[in-house]
């Protein structure tokens, strides 16, 4: 029987409301919820594509003890033993959980009760620590805690957004096509975007201002400076509602103009022009992400952007505040049940003795966490030298996400018992467990998330579980059950642990924390299910409504003024010879963090199908580096070899590689490998986006392309990438040397048995060398090589993966590599939605559609979820400027 669910996406942390779908035939689609109040019935390429990442393909569907199959009770038996065990020898320190913003609500209430309550350590952190935990410091240091003051309304009512570290465009696609149509709607409305790159999402911008990495806090002390002389400033707010504004104040004044200039790498000119339009326009809205949170001085920026806020009273009213956009599905949520190794269940303070006395005896625990356990850095730190002995870690990668991976990694493997819970069977993690336990993912859990803007959704399940995977809330309370805490931990569905949650917000709160939803304290499950999205606080007996905080005061300190924080611009980093690049990592539009999901659609993959690092004109010719040539890039931990990709949208000696690659889709493109392990002071959150590298051509003797019907196995390459593809799986390859006996290697790679023999093709003169095999009238795999990158039509060969091949001049034609003139090469992907190719849209342009409207009417492309618009005007603009010259 078919039928719809309303659930939520699993990805960013806007939190769009998404209609799933069920066929007769089992057969999944995805649309977006109308009537959600995040999307409004929109979806990114991401969320459009939903439906295609739910094969089986690759799940773990059963535990695993030692790389053999168990059954649960043996592996959770044995979680719980070794656990417990190393608690009784080694005390509760020598155990820890590593978690996830993408848990659900639930999950991460147990994992943290489970911790705090009853093991006694706090050795609970997340990779929300590598996300959030500037923004969670800072807003805990200016508010007295961790509160989103507005929504996501308020960029649409704001006549001013700035956005700074945040590539909107691409990472909150959704609420970035609100902020366009009401920039279309009120054209006076200004948007500047502050990143040292220019983003896609720069597209819609009145002003890009391309920071120099870490200017930020020189930057926006600058700005309080500024509003203070041109008398900007709100002294009512300022007195009646917060403290400590002379020292913030001096220390925003410590820098000249022309030392801001320097400081924030900005003309005087530039700063002026964005200090004036901050000064006049009262209604603004500062969004910040990662260029502001993954820093050395991430919280020291997070406090500069609310400075500036507190000094006009800009906050919490409409169209006006700053705004800390979160990254994962469940970031708000996770700090919500307290799951960072400094904080307590619902917003209380681990330091505070009145505040774990409380939670204690609400989870009647025997024990109560006494101070903050090991941050995310600091507790594989505590992997590594064997303080801590057994480590369970859930729903997150981290020898792929975690500054210093090899090291991460090095520590997992010498763990002496590792448990892992995961979807996928392999991943650069799951290798090294000892016990893997498979778990639900989307569609098939049930629970809560918390969006951005403090909205809690539910995900609901429309699948069936798989094999035997189990939710990640039901294999910890089994553990702590086994670990002898039964009475604590006798939850019997997701509806009893959201009630037991809800109950704790309220209890004994009369207002004192921010993070109150008691009104939900008495829920059921028939109401649990039928939930409909709301904002939070919602107390017991208060009539619900959406509200922001703080237009009239009322913070979290005991005196309940907000306080501002003296900053100070960050010495910049002494030059260094050895290592003259600057490595920033971020995201690419169409991959989720390491591909486990996202990987598995072809149409995702399409975009941007290879590891690649954007470098600027100049830099490349000075490291001798031509487009399409590969890069080998260093620092003093690690190393990476990704494609070159230049670009004048990069800022010149500073490199830009995507985070998302890893040793399941690339030789050697984890890009964490290469990653400092330093951390902010105060969050412990690590400097992803400020690296210091050196970087130079990695020479390969040949280079290839490849496609195949099967999925390549132990690829035997100087440097490999591969994607899947329509049909198959398409690869990037370059070797060291240029005599193999490809025949063979390509049996190995492509599982291509004995019997079938290949049409091959050699250019003498170019020295290209290409084969095809193929089975009856199907294409099972085609090597392009070529002793310079090699120029495929590369969508095109992917496509011959589904033709048909019915007689030998079609064979042949594979094997040249390009399509007849009869069959045009759609080119890369730039619309994912509907599959249209670069070539494509070029030649729309070149017959008369010269702007997105008109390409999308021609093509369709950009009509659909709207994430490649920025990227087909930018198509549209280098056309027509290069038709001009
Ligand atoms: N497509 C996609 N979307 C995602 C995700 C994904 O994996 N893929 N992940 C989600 C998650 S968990 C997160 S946390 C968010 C992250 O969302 P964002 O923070 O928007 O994404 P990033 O690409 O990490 O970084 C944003 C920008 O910061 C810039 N930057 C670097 N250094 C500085 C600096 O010193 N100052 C300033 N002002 N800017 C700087 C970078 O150039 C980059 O363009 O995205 C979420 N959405
Ligand atoms: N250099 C650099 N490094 C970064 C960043 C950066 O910008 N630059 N960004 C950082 C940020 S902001 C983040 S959020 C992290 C993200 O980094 P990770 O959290 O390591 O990345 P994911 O791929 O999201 O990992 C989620 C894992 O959980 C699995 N999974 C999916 N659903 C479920 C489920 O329901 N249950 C369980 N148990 N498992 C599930 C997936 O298969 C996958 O293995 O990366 C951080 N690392
Ligand atoms: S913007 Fe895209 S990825 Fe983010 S929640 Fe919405 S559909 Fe999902
Ligand atoms: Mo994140």
């Amino acid at each position: 029987m078919a039928c719809e669910v309303k659930t939520t996406c699993p990805y960013c942390g806007v939190g769009c409301g998404v209609i799933a779908r069920v066929g007769d035939d089992g057969a999944v689609s995805v649309k977006g919820d109308p009537e959600h109040p995040a999307n409004f019935g929109r979806l990114c390429s991401k969320g459009s594509a939903l439906a295609e990442t739910l094969d089986l393909d690759g799940r773990l569907l059963y535990p695993e003890i030692g790389g053999r199959r168990a059954d649960w009770g043996e592996a959770l038996d044995l979680v719980a033993e070794r656990f417990s065990q190393s608690i009784a020898e080694h005390g509760p320190d020598s155990v820890a959980f590593y978690v996830s913003g993408q848990l659900l609500t639930e999950d991460y209430y147990i994992a943290n009760k489970l911790m705090k309550g009853f093991i006694g350590s706090a050795n609970i952190d997340t990779n929300s620590r590598l996300c959030m935990s500037s923004s969670v410091a800072g807003h805990r240091r200016a508010f007295g805690s961790d509160t989103v003051p507005g929504m996501y309304e308020d960029l649409e009512l704001a006549d001013l957004v700035v956005l700074t570290g945040s590539n909107l465009a691409w990472c909150h696609p959704v609420l970035y096509q609100r902020l366009a149509a009401a920039k279309a709607t009120r054209p006076e409305m200004k948007v500047v975007v502050i990143d040292p790159r220019r983003t896609m999402t720069a597209d819609i911008a009145d002003m890009h201002l391309a920071i120099a990495p870490d200017g930020d806090t020189a930057l926006f002390n600058g700005l309080l400076a500024h509003l203070v002389t041109s008398g900007a400033v709100d002294q009512n707010y300022i007195s009646a509602h917060t403290a400590g504004f002379p020292e913030a104040f001096a220390a925003a004044s410590a820098l000249d103009p022309p030392a801001l200039a320097n400081a924030t790498g900005l003309t005087q000119a530039e700063l002026l022009d964005f200090y004036r339009l901050f000064e006049t326009n009262e209604k603004v809205v500062t969004c910040y992400s990662q260029g502001v949170n993954q820093s050395a001085a991430g919280t020291d920026k997070v406090n500069a952007i609310i400075n500036c806020h507190l000094a006009t009273g800009r906050i919490g009213r409409p169209g006006m505040g700053p705004f800390s956009l979160t990254g994962q599905p469940n970031a708000m949520g996770g700090r919500e049940v307290g799951g960072l190794a400094n904080m307590l269940a619902a917003h209380m303070d681990i330091d505070k003795p009145l505040d774990r006395d409380l939670v204690q005896r609400f989870w009647a625990a025997p024990t109560i966490a006494p101070t903050q356990g090991l941050k995310a850095v600091d507790m594989f730190r505590a992997v590594a030298d064997g303080r801590i002995k057994a480590l369970w870690i859930m729903a997150t990668n981290p020898v792929v996400s975690l500054p210093d991976a090899d090291a991460v990694e090095a520590a997992i493997r010498a763990c002496p018992f590792v448990v892992v819970s995961d979807i996928l069977k392999e991943t650069d993690t799951a290798r090294h467990a000892h016990v893997l336990l498979p778990s639900l993912g989307w569609g098939e859990k049930d629970g809560i998330v918390t969006n951005s803007e403090r909205r809690i959704s539910r995900q609901r399940a429309f699948l069936e579980a798989p094999g035997e995977a189990r939710a990640d809330w039901w294999q910890l309370a089994e553990v702590g059950r086994r670990m002898g805490f039964a009475e604590a931990f006798g939850h019997a569905s997701p509806a009893d642990i959201f009630a037991e949650h809800a109950a704790l917000s309220g209890f004994e709160n009369d207002g004192r924390r921010d993070f109150d939803i008691s009104a939900l304290a008495e829920i059921d499950r028939t109401r649990y299910d039928a939930l409909e999205p709301f904002q939070w606080p919602q107390p017991k007996g208060a009539v619900p409504q959406e509200r922001r905080f703080f237009a009239g005061g009322g913070f979290y300190h005991p005196d309940g003024r907000a306080r501002f924080v003296p900053v100070h611009a960050p010495k910049a980093r002494p030059g260094n010879d050895a290592f003259p690049f600057i490595l920033n990592t971020g995201r690419v539009r169409d991959h989720w963090h390491t591909m486990t999901r996202t990987g598995k659609s072809a149409r995702l993959s399409g975009h941007l199908a290879e590891p690649f690092v954007e470098i600027h004109p100049r830099d490349a010719q000075k490291i001798a580096v031509s487009d399409a040539d590969l890069v080998m890039i260093q620092s003093p931990y690690g190393a990476a070899i990704v494609r070159a990709l230049i670009t004048e949208r990069q800022a010149e000696s500073s490199l830009f590689v995507p985070m998302h690659w890893n040793d399941q889709f690339a030789s050697k493109a984890r890009i964490d490998a290469l990653v400092t392990p330093v951390t902010d002071p105060v969050s412990g959150q690590p400097a992803s986006k400020n690296v210091a590298v050196r970087a130079s051509r990695f020479a390969a003797r040949t280079y290839g392309f490849a496609v195949s019907a099967s999925k390549p196995q132990n690829l035997d390459a100087a440097y490999w990438a591969v994607a899947k593809a329509e049909g198959g799986w398409r690869m990037e390859l370059a070797f060291a040397d240029g005599d193999k006996d490809w025949i063979d290697w390509c049996r190995g790679a492509f599982s291509i048995a004995a019997d079938i023999e290949p049409i091959g093709y050699t250019d003498r003169t170019s020295g290209e060398f290409r084969l095809a095999f193929f089975e009856g009238d199907r294409l099972l795999a085609a090597l392009f090589l070529s002793p310079r990158p090699a120029a495929v039509a590369r969508n095109w060969a992917v496509s011959q993966l589904g033709a048909s091949h019915d007689n030998l001049g079609r064979r042949f034609a594979v094997t040249a590599g390009r399509p007849g003139a009869n069959q045009p090469d759609p080119g890369a992907t730039v619309c994912s939605c509907f599959s249209v190719g670069v070539n494509q849209i070029t030649a729309a342009i070149r017959e008369g559609c010269h702007s997105v409207e008109a390409v999308g009417e021609k093509l369709s492309a950009g009509t659909n979820c709207g994430s490649c618009r920025a990227e087909i005007r930018g198509i549209i603009h280098a056309c027509l400027a290069a038709a001009a010259e």
